[in-house]
Order: C-alpha cells, then sequence, then structure tokens
C-alpha cells in the first residue's frame, strides 16, 4: 500500500548494496561490506515502534552481535522522515505496550542494555524525528550522525511516560544535567544544528550525505582494531554501569587472559593431570 501522507511519505532509499540477512515484518536486517543494519520498517508512524518490531531489534541486535562478519551495527529508520519516534501509542495500554499476545511489554528497555553491552560499536543513523523513546534510543548508541532534516526530543511528560534509566541518566552524562532537565521538563524539540552544539550528535550532514558518511565512518571503525574498539567501548560504560560494567570490562579482560600461554598452561595441566607450572610467565612491573 503507497504511502499518501505527505509527513510520512519516504524520501530517501539506501544506495549502497545491502543484502537482507533476515526478513523480518517490522524492521529491515541488512548487511554489506562487515556492517549490520537494524533498520525500523514503519515509516507510516514515523518509525514509532511496538513490542513487535523491539522483538525484532532485539533478535538482529544479538544475531549482528554472534555475526564474526560483523564489525559495526548501523540502527536507523525507513524513509528519511523519522530515525524513531517511540512508543506507538495506538498499541499503548494498561501497563505497557500491547502486542498479539495481548500481554502489556516495555521491552525496549532490554533492547537499550543490548545496544550498550553489544561489544561492537553502534552508530544512530539519524534522519527526521528522534523523539520520546525513539530519542533515547540513539542517546544510547556510541555514535550518532544526522541528516540536516533531523528533529531531537523527549516527549514523555506531554504523552503521560518518561525513561528515568539510560533515557534520564545518561542523557545528562552526554549533554550535562542542565540542558538534559531542560530537554526533558519542557519537551521542546532541537534541531540538527542545537544537536551538534550540545554534544548530542557527532555530526551533522546533507540527507543525501547521510548513508554515504556513516559507512565512511564504520569503514574507519573496522580498519582498527576490533578488540581495542570493545575494551573502550565496555571500559566507557562500565563507570556508568555500576556492577554490570565492570562485569563486562572485566569479562573482556578474561577474554584477552584466555588468549595467553599463561591461562592455556592452567587449562593444560589440568587436562594433563599435572601441576601447573606459572613460574615461567613474565612478572610484569
Ligand atoms: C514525531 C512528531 C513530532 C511528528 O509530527 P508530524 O510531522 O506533525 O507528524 P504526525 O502527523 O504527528 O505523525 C504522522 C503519522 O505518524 C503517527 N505517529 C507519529 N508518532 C507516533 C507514535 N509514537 N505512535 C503512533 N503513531 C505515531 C501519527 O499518528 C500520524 O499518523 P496518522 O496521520 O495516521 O494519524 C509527532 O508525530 C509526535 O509527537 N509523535 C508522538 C511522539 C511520542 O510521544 N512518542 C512516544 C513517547 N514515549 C515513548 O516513546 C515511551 C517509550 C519508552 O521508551 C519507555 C522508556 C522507559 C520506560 C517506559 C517507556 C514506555 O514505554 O513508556
Amino acid at each position: 500500500m503507497s504511502n499518501r501522507n505527505p509527513k510520512t511519505a519516504p524520501i530517501l532509499t539506501w544506495q549502497f548494496p545491502w543484502e537482507t540477512i533476515r526478513e523480518y515484518k517490522e524492521i529491515r536486517f541488512l548487511y554489506y561490506d562487515g556492517i549490520a543494519m537494524i533498520s525500523i520498517n514503519r515509516p507510516e508512524v514515523h518509525n514509532a515502534f511496538t513490542p513487535l518490531t523491539v522483538k525484532e531489534m532485539s533478535e538482529a541486535m544479538e544475531l549482528a552481535r554472534q555475526d564474526e562478519r560483523v564489525g559495526v551495527v548501523i540502527l536507523t529508520g525507513e524513509g528519511g522522515r523519522a530515525f524513531c519516534s517511540g512508543g506507538d501509542q495506538s498499541v499503548r495500554g494498561h501497563g505497557g505496550y500491547i502486542g498479539d499476545d495481548h500481554v502489556p511489554r516495555l521491552n525496549v528497555l532490554d533492547l537499550q542494555k543490548q545496544i550498550r553491552s553489544i561489544p561492537k560499536p553502534v552508530v544512530a543513523m539519524v534522519a527526521g524525528w528522534a523523539v520520546g523513546g525513539g530519542h533515547v534510543l540513539h542517546v544510547i548508541c556510541d555514535l550518532s550522525i544526522a541528516a540536516e532534516n533531523a528533529r531531537f526530543g523527549q516527549t514523555g511528560p506531554k504523552v503521560g511516560s518518561f525513561d528515568g534509566g539510560f533515557g534520564a541518566s545518561y542523557l545528562a552524562r552526554v549533554v550535562g544535567q542542565k540542558k538534559a532537565r531542560e530537554i526533558w521538563f519542557l519537551c521542546d524539540q532541537y534541531d540538527a544544528q542545537d544537536a551538534l552544539s550540545m554534544g548530542l550528535v557527532n555530526k551533522v550532514v546533507p540527507i543525501e550525505k547521510l548513508e554515504e558518511t556513516t559507512v565512511e565512518w564504520c569503514r574507519k571503525m573496522l580498519a582498527n582494531s576490533p578488540i581495542a574498539l570493545r575494551m573502550l567501548k565496555s571500559a566507557f560504560n562500565a563507570e556508568l554501569d555500576g556492577q554490570a560494567g565492570i562485569q563486562e570490562l572485566a569479562g573482556n579482560a578474561t577474554l584477552l587472559y584466555y588468549l595467553s600461554d599463561e591461562a592455556k598452561e592452567g587449562q593444560r595441566s589440568f587436562l594433563e593431570k599435572r601441576k601447573p607450572d606459572f613460574r615461567k610467565f613474565p612478572k610484569f612491573p
């Protein structure tokens, strides 16, 4: 069915030769040259998410995590009019957003945690609206690249919701306490240049350059050491994420330790039913 609403009719299609990794109902999950793209495919409602959209994004994020070809993930929305307008208000019910199973859910909170913990950079590619829970999704991404038509803001206090988790505390880390409180308390909208000047996005480009620039940034990261990027991401997260953040950072340290002959000596000695010989390993200052 063609979209005749002038506010939501698509103005942007992807130009790179993306391949579909898996077919979904409410998202597109694509791959190109080391990059996975998860794109919300509900342009007729400015890419508002339902429980199913989030379930699909969550599965795609996990597949991107497991896929060894993938070094960077792009999060975006189809059509060029919106990145994401938050939770779909037409399915919001008593206690959350209601899907086909009639159960109210706030499963976007699980997706937020996944974006922070996937050990690969996640880049928000933002054209048009990034508001409400959609704004929170871009805030949580490691980097945000915005088209000149991007518009940002929180709507919660106007529409009867709020995100007191990462949506508040991490936003405040990004733009500072005063600005974060302004964004939530006033529910104003900010253009791409406003967002750039408050450090909410990394770069602003004409919409025709959005995909090209985002892929270029992804390629720069793909040319760098994946373990260094992984360690840095968990290090940036660790302080704010408390025990869970330390667990991630420590998990990466364990991964590195497993790669060493010293750790392998422990495993081998057990399998060979002998005492481990750790004396031969260096005691670094
Ligand atoms: C984005 C806005 C500003 C765009 O305005 P514009 O360009 O004038 O277009 P509209 O005519 O308003 O919209 C075009 C069509 O799209 C539909 N639509 C837009 N947004 C939504 C939406 N969120 N849900 C359902 N439909 C939407 C319009 O209805 C219209 O369709 P037609 O023409 O057929 O009527 C403007 O659209 C706007 O303000 N949208 C609403 C933004 C919003 O309030 N979003 C929800 C905010 N809350 C959340 O996201 C909470 C979710 C969450 O993340 C969360 C986190 C932590 C704890 C709890 C929660 C929780 O789930 O509550």
